[in-house]
């Protein structure tokens, strides 16, 4: 099994996955970390460290869009969205008005996660098939110190 195989699969039970190795990879030479099917993201669910790139991918034929939830990102963070839109009300609006911020077959999106916390996302023309996604960028590098020992009596 292959590792894109295997993480097919694991999107599939609602796993979370940890990426590491293609993380930071350009674009351009077919690395990517989240992949787009007809409906669904694929992993759903990404944790990154710190500082990641994350490449979402179009692997279907159907246009979507890769669109923050303005409520569900940490405040500190920028809004992010494909077609470059500051807030989640000019995404739809734009996707309404002429599919912007679409992407189309083969085309990825990248975007950089510095702020720890949950970020979720939706694909606004698959929102009501449940094409959404969450990427959690784990606090890790604040707290690499920190060691949980277990002792055996
Ligand atoms: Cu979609």
């Amino acid at each position: 099994m292959d590792r894109r195989t295997f993480l097919q699969s694991a999107a599939g039970i609602g796993a979370t996955v940890t990426v590491a190795g293609c993380i930071g990879g350009s674009a351009d030479d077919g690395n990517y970390d989240i992949g787009m099917s007809t409906v669904a993201f694929t992993p759903a669910n990404l944790e990154v460290q710190p500082g990641t790139t994350v490449v979402w991918k179009n692997t279907s034929k159907q246009g979507h869009t890769v669109t923050a939830y303005e409520d569900e990102i940490p405040s500190e963070a920028d809004y992010w969205a494909t077609g470059g839109y500051d807030s989640e009300s000019k995404a739809r609006e734009a996707w309404r008005g002429s599919a912007g911020g679409r992407l189309g077959q083969g085309e990825t999106y990248e975007r950089e996660f510095t702020v720890p916390g949950t970020h979720a996302y939706v694909c606004i023309p698959h929102e009501q098939s449940g094409m959404a996604g969450v990427v959690t960028v784990t606090g890790d590098a604040d707290s690499a110190g920190t060691v949980t020992t277990t002792t055996e009596m």
